[in-house]
């Protein structure tokens, strides 16, 4: 009979939210203490089809599919909760500093005027947001551990690193549990930048920041990166008044399919002030009397720069943590050392499936979730087939950027008679047009036209289909989810056209293509 728990199993035990986020602030507080959180089911006997090695959004998923489908399965993760570091440390603490960043921007735009608070020369305290994510992200760790106990049926062991021994054996704590198979969902970490001084105090990436901040950040910030979680953290940082500079080794979001697009989102960020050094290697970080930061050396294409700085975020990208199951099963990785996967899942290693950031790019929610979930039918004996591919994406600046399919510049290559549909329309003064005037930019068209956004529809003018959306402004990435669907089975100009708008919309899609449907040869908008 399993009873692996501390004091008092919790199989059955009706909790609640509350009762869970007491728990997991007392595991987070001391991990030790509270031993593992246990909530197995000890009378049942059957096999497991499945243990689930990391419970985050991979493994939860995944975990929950299995169990839908009848089967049984077990997680086990190294923290108090399940979620992983979406909730923990990536996703959501993202989502609410981009928020602010957002926020802090309309305030500073309208300062002093209507009911904005005069915002001229005051800086807003990062740490005190960063203070609130650590205390609030325990709501949602608790919903997780509530949901799946009481609402999903699934068995799990938290508090507790789990240790692969075999292809269908895995140690917590000194106890062993086997399983026909396992299905590894590890996640990933941050790279750290191989530099003198990477080490010192004040130096964070997007995890230490929200376990270890303990100062307020000073007048200058450098931010190291130019990617999705530089841009969000640098664009954050910029908003509460601070100096930003971003040391970006190449090009400044490239992963922006449309230049135009990504054109607009760069001189947003600028205007808003943040200095942008591209082609910058970051050469070492030196530290001050008191062992903190006090200056970053940076080899840039006008010389060494020394910039004077208390506070440095880097985001260089993620690394897999492969490493255990290397070591315990010799599963095969590539040389970022994500491990290697065929469409079914499987890893290099017999009965051994592999998901979410451990299998590499796309690093994204919607992979660790789908990649579970095939797992779990792959594990449960079905034929199952999955390779991420066409998938909408975002990032934060000041602004949400969402964007799918090709790019103007792509699309040409490829065909004949691209025809495009943009807002601000294309002229000499179009950065001063009020459209988009969508949710959420109206002050902006009305007051500071060129702040209310950025769109552009790209269609291949022969078969009319949409090739490609881009949007920069707010609350249209939920749109996108589901146009990528249409686009993907041939959504045509004349189909999206025949569409119902619920005017004032954030996209203008629908009625830009109705204005140009009726006519034979299309022609740019
Ligand atoms: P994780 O959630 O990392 O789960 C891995 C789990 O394994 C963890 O719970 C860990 O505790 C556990 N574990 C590790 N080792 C052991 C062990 N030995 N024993 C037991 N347990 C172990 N994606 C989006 O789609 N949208 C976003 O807005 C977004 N924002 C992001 C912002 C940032 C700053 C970052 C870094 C990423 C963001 N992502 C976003 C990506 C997203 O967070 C990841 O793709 C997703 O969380 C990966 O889920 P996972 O289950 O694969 O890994
Ligand atoms: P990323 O998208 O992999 O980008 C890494 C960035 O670091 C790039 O700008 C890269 O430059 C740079 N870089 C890498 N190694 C470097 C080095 N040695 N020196 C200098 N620069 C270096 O990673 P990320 O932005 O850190 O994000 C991590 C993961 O989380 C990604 O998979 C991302 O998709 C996901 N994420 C998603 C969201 C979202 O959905 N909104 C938000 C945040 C993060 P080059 O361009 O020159 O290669
Ligand atoms: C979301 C975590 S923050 S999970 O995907 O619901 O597990």
């Amino acid at each position: 009979m399993l009873n692996i728990g501390r004091v008092g199993d919790f199989w059955r035990k009706p909790t609640t939210i509350e009762s869970w986020a007491g728990e997991i602030e007392h595991a987070l507080a001391s991990p030790e203490t509270t031993g593992r959180i246990s909530n197995v089911n000890p009378l049942d006997t059957r096999e497991f089809d499945a243990i689930f090695v990391g419970g985050g959004a991979a493994g939860r998923f995944g975990s929950a599919y299995l169990r839908a489908m009848g089967g049984r399965q077990l997680i086990v993760d190294r923290w108090p909760f399940l979620g992983g570091s979406c909730p923990h440390n990536a996703c959501v603490p993202h989502h609410l500093f981009s928020e602010c960043a957002a926020e802090l921007m309309l305030a500073r735009s309208f300062s002093g005027r209507f009911w904005f608070r005069d915002l001229d020369g005051v800086t807003t305290s990062i740490k005190e947001m960063v203070d609130l994510f650590r205390k609030g992200r325990v709501g949602p760790h608790a919903i997780m551990n509530y949901q799946s106990q009481q609402q999903l049926d699934l068995e799990f062991i938290l508090n507790a690193p789990a240790r692969i021994i075999d292809n269908h054996t895995v140690e917590v704590m000194g106890e062993r549990f086997k399983a026909r198979n396992l299905i590894l969902g590890l996640g990933a970490r941050g790279n750290d930048p191989q530099v003198p001084g990477i080490n010192l105090k004040g130096v964070y990436n997007y995890a230490s920041l929200v376990e270890t901040l303990d100062h307020e950040p000073g007048e200058t910030i450098v931010v190291v990166g130019g990617s999705k979680t530089a841009v969000e953290y640098g664009c954050f940082f910029n908003a509460t008044g601070r100096r930003v500079i971003m040391l970006v080794r190449s090009k400044l979001l490239r992963l922006i399919p449309d230049e135009d697009t990504r054109n607009y989102t760069i001189d947003r960020m600028r205007e808003q002030g943040i200095e942008i050094v591209e082609g910058a290697e970051l050469a070492g970080i030196e530290s001050g009397p008191d062992g903190r930061v006090a200056a970053v050396v940076a080899d840039t294409p006008d010389g060494q720069r020394r910039i004077a700085t208390d506070f440095v975020f880097h985001a260089l990208g993620e690394r897999p943590n492969s490493e255990m199951a290397v070591e315990a099963l010799g599963i095969k990785t590539d040389d970022k050392g994500a491990v290697i996967v065929d469409d079914q899942l499987r890893t290099s290693v017999p009965n051994v499936y592999a998901i979410g950031d451990l299998i590499g790019p796309p690093m994204e929610m919607f992979k660790a979730r789908k990649s579970g979930m095939y797992a779990a039918r792959a594990a449960m004996g079905e034929k199952i087939s999955y390779l991420p591919a066409d998938w909408p994406d975002f990032l934060h600046t000041h602004y949400e950027v969402s964007w799918l399919g090709l790019g103007e510049e792509e699309a040409k290559r490829r065909y004949r008679n691209v025809v495009t549909m943009r807002m601000p329309p294309e002229n000499p003064n179009g950065l001063d047009v009020a459209l988009p005037a969508g949710d959420r930019v109206m002050l902006y068209a009305m007051l500071k036209p060129h702040l209310s956004g950025f769109q552009k529809l790209i269609i291949d003018g022969d078969s009319r289909r949409i090739i490609g959306a881009h949007h920069v402004g707010y609350g249209a990435k939920d749109g996108f989810q589901y146009l990528n669907v249409l686009i993907r089975q041939g959504l045509t100009i004349d189909q999206m056209g025949e569409m119902n708008e619920l005017f004032l919309n954030p996209t203008h899609f629908i009625q830009l293509c109705r204005l140009r449907a009726g006519q034979q040869e299309l022609r740019n908008l």
